[in-house]
C-alpha cells in the first residue's frame, strides 16, 4: 500500500543546540559486534554531542560484544533480558527490565538475548583526572535505587543511577513526575544532557521551542541548552537521562 501523505510530517527536530528524535524517524545502523539486533544511534557526534546514545534491539538470538578502550560504557535494560558475560570469565550476568552496568575503559564484554531485549546505551570517551583511580564495573537495578524528591518536590522523583564520586566523569538518572509536575525553573547548565523518555508524556521546552513529547523520543541537549519539562499526561511521566560531571571546566 502506498504511504500517506501523512509520511511526510514528523515531531523529529536536528538544531545545532538540541534535537527531538521521535520513533517514527528511526533508521537502524549496521553497527560492529551486534547480532541479529536492530541498532538506532539517537545521539552522535555526527550532531555535535560529545557522546553517543544507542537503543538496540536485540532479537532472541541477538548478541553484542565489544571492548571499550578508551571510553566507558552504560548500558540499560529498556525491557526484556541479557546475559551479561565481562572479560575472559565464565561468570554470567542477568540483567533484567531495569537493569543496568557500567562499563569502564578498558573492558571487554558480551551480552545475549534470551527472549529478546531493547537496551540504551551511553558511551563516550573517559577524561581521567591527576590522583583519582578508574571506576569498576557497576551493575546494578533501578528498581533497588531510592528515588528522593527533586529539590523538595515529591511529586518529582530523581533516582541517581550510577555512584557520585569523583571516579566517574557521567551520570545517568531517572526522573519520575507525577502528573501535573514540572522541573521548578528552566535549568541552562555547562552539562550535556541524552535522554530517552520511559514512560507517560508531557512538554520539554529546549531553547527557544516547546515539544510534545512521549514514550520513545530522544532528545540532545547541548551544554547550556535552556530546558524545562512538565508532565502534562493523565499517568506518570519518566525519564531515564545521561549527565556529564565531576570534571573541571578547562581540560588540563
Ligand atoms: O540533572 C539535571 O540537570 C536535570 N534536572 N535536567 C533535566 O531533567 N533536564
Ligand atoms: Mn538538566
Amino acid at each position: 500500500m502506498a504511504a500517506s501523505l501523512l509520511s511526510a510530517s514528523t515531531r523529529t527536530v536536528v538544531r545545532q543546540r538540541h534535537a527531538l528524535i521521535a520513533p517514527d524517524g528511526h533508521v537502524a545502523s549496521n553497527l560492529p559486534g551486534w547480532k541479529e539486533s536492530r541498532c538506532v544511534v539517537l545521539v552522535s557526534a555526527a550532531m555535535g554531542a560529545h557522546f553517543s546514545q544507542f537503543l538496540v534491539e536485540m532479537s532472541g538470538k541477538g548478541e553484542g560484544r565489544g571492548a571499550t578502550g578508551p571510553r566507558e560504557c552504560f548500558i540499560y535494560l529498556v525491557s526484556g533480558s541479557v546475559e551479561l558475560t565481562l572479560g575472559a570469565s565464565n561468570g554470567k550476568n542477568l540483567l533484567r527490565t531495569g537493569g543496568y552496568v557500567f562499563l569502564p575503559p578498558n573492558t571487554t564484554w558480551h551480552v545475549s538475548a534470551a527472549g529478546g531485549a531493547q537496551l540504551l546505551i551511553f558511551e563516550k570517551t573517559y577524561e581521567p583526572q591527576e590522583g583519582v583511580d578508574l571506576p569498576g564495573v557497576f551493575i546494578w537495578r533501578e528498581q533497588e535505587v531510592p528515588g528522593a524528591a527533586f529539590l523538595g518536590d515529591p511529586d518529582a522523583m530523581l533516582q541517581v543511577l550510577l555512584p557520585d564520586r569523583p571516579e566517574f566523569d557521567l551520570a545517568v538518572n531517572i526522573f519520575r513526575y507525577k502528573p501535573g509536575a514540572r522541573l521548578p525553573f528552566v535549568e541552562t547548565h555547562i552539562m550535556e544532557h541524552g535522554l530517552l523518555m520511559l514512560g507517560g508524556e508531557g512538554i520539554y521546552r529546549l531553547e527557544e521551542q516547546w515539544y510534545p513529547v512521549q514514550a520513545g523520543d530522544a532528545i540532545w541537549m547541548a551544554p547550556y541548552c535552556p530546558q524545562w519539562f512538565a508532565a502534562t499526561g493523565k499517568t506518570p511521566a519518566a525519564y531515564i537521562y545521561y549527565k556529564d560531571i565531576n570534571r573541571p571546566v578547562l581540560p588540563v
